[in-house]
């Protein structure tokens, strides 16, 4: 079993605290590796060193360090089954959705290695003669990156690749739950040839290492994905320092049936949506609201196939849902099925942590799902497991009011032949992301991903976006005049 360090200024390194904690495997408890609880001395070494990378980093060809990213995810496609395996011991994912992560992250670091050679900026005329007007991007400086142990690689690359291709050097903290998947990218980066100090990485707690990253003043930038709380710590800490700061803060995604929708398709994507990754993404279907004159058929059908669903060990390909990723976790939503209980939900199927045999070394949960009013707490927060709560709607009006009315505003889906419908839909549903006919969760790397509302502080993240967060927009203007020409003044 390995015992890891801080890695900074591009060596593996031991902290200066003596404490460490160890990463485990949601399915069988075996500890997987050790990792220090790293401190304030730790991260301020680690900006010290992205501080002193920098100037060379910056001045280093942009499409040389796409070179670099396409190396690392020529080295994840390589090793696409091996990390594929780590993701899936780790977090708890079942097999090929740790695969379909690794995917994620190649696909994604290829896409920002051709950033490389674009960078595009604007040119514009001026309102004066022999004037001319261009914007350059330019790094923000030394960024620290927070990320969350739902998606323990694919996260991480959304951040780290536009964040190293525009320039910037990083500061990477992982989620204690699953540093090792961190780690291995880190190695497959250095490995892929990036330079010592642009990228350094502390494992700890959140309170010690985050805070530091985030009040540290030498970090210009901060970008996070995980819980409400954390994000708004983060935003009102930061912002005393001015940072830019990007936050993702998960949803309550619906989806919609209508009365008209390809029932067995609707049916398959609540599935997937809801109970996929054990429904801890921050894209998962929490709700789905039917309309009222197919309801009584697409509860029938999506209990029958709710029910059937395989429960055990993710590495097993035949397996539909693995655990939960902790023993934390796992009382969380333990404890949000009680509370839809007691508020009156109906519990149609599952509802209980499954023992006996393997299930007993892990923490497994049945896929859930509560007949729920609107309003009720499990309709409103947010519940990352497999528990989805169902309602009724009179109409498509109805079913828009019920999707909008909580603070979260991510994904939605709704599925449906009417093309007005549709058409409507893509106008009403409060969030960042609107699935016509496909479910809440499954975004591609190329477009936007983030929302509105709670979800976080307008940003977006991946995509034609991804290089907005890491990069500052400068406006050049070059008079070639050879007089002093002043604009907005009558001569
Ligand atoms: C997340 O859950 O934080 O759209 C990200 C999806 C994935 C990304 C989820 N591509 O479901």
């Amino acid at each position: 079993m390995k015992e890891y360090g801080v890695y900074i200024s591009g060596k593996w390194a031991e902290s200066t605290s003596s404490q460490i904690f160890e990463t485990k495997n949601p399915t069988t408890g075996e500890t997987l590796a050790t990792f220090p609880k790293g401190t304030k001395e730790d991260v301020a070494k680690a900006i010290d060193a992205a501080e002193k990378a920098l100037p060379e980093w910056k001045r280093f060809p942009a499409p040389k360090r796409g070179e670099i990213l396409l190396r690392a995810a020529q080295l994840m496609r390589e090793r696409k089954d091996e990390l594929g395996s780590i993701v899936t011991k780790e977090m708890g994912k079942a097999i090929a959705e740790g695969k379909g992560e690794i995917q994620e992250a190649i696909d994604f670091v290829e896409y920002v290695a051709g950033e490389g050679r674009r960078l595009l900026g604007i040119t514009t005329p001026s309102e004066l003669p022999d004037k001319f007007f261009m914007t350059v991007l330019q790094p923000i400086g030394v960024v620290g990156l927070i990320t969350p142990w739902n998606f323990p690689m694919a996260v991480p690359c959304w951040k780290l690749a536009p964040a190293l291709i525009a320039g910037n050097t990083v500061i990477f903290k992982p989620a204690s739950g699953t540093p090792l998947c961190a780690a291995r990218l880190v190695e497959i980066f250095e490995e892929a040839g990036l330079p010592p100090g642009v990228l350094n990485f502390i494992t700890g707690s959140g309170s010690v290492v985050g805070r530091e990253i985030v009040e540290n003043p030498k970090v210009k930038a901060i970008s996070f994905t995980g819980g409400v709380p954390t994000g708004v710590d983060i935003y009102s800490r930061a912002s005393k320092l001015l940072k830019s700061v990007y936050l993702e803060l998960g949803g309550n995604n619906p989806h919609i049936i209508m009365d008209d929708a390809n029932m067995e398709l609707a049916i398959e994507g609540v599935l997937f949506g809801a109970f996929g990754t054990a429904g801890q993404r921050c894209t998962a279907t929490r709700r789905l609201i039917i309309h009222k004159d197919v309801y009584g058929e697409v509860m029938e059908k999506l209990l029958k196939r709710t029910r059937a669903l395989k429960i055990g060990n993710p590495l097993d390909p035949e397996i539909d849902v693995g655990p939960v990723t902790s023993a934390d976790q796992e009382k969380i939503i333990l404890d949000y099925i009680k509370i839809g209980k007691d508020e009156g939900a109906r519990l149609l199927c599952g509802g209980r942590k499954l023992k006996g045999g393997i299930y007993d070394k892990g923490f497994f949960i049945e896929p859930t799902i509560f007949e729920a009013e609107h309003g009720m707490r499990i309709t409103k927060e947010e519940i990352f497991g497999p528990v989805l709560s169902v309602m009724k709607a009179k109409n498509y009006e109805d079913a828009v009011r019920i999707a909008n009315d909580v603070e979260y505003g991510l994904s939605s889906s709704i599925y449906t032949k009417n093309v007005n419908l549709a058409f409507k839909a893509i106008q009403d549903l409060e969030a960042g992301i609107t699935y016509i006919n496909a479910p809440t969760i499954g975004a591609e790397v190329h477009l936007p991903f983030g929302g509105i509302k709670n979800t976080g502080n307008g940003g977006r993240e991946a995509g034609t976006a991804a290089i907005e967060e890491f990069t500052e927009i400068k406006t050049v203007c070059i008079d070639y005049s050879d007089r002093l020409q002043k604009a907005q003044i009558e001569e």
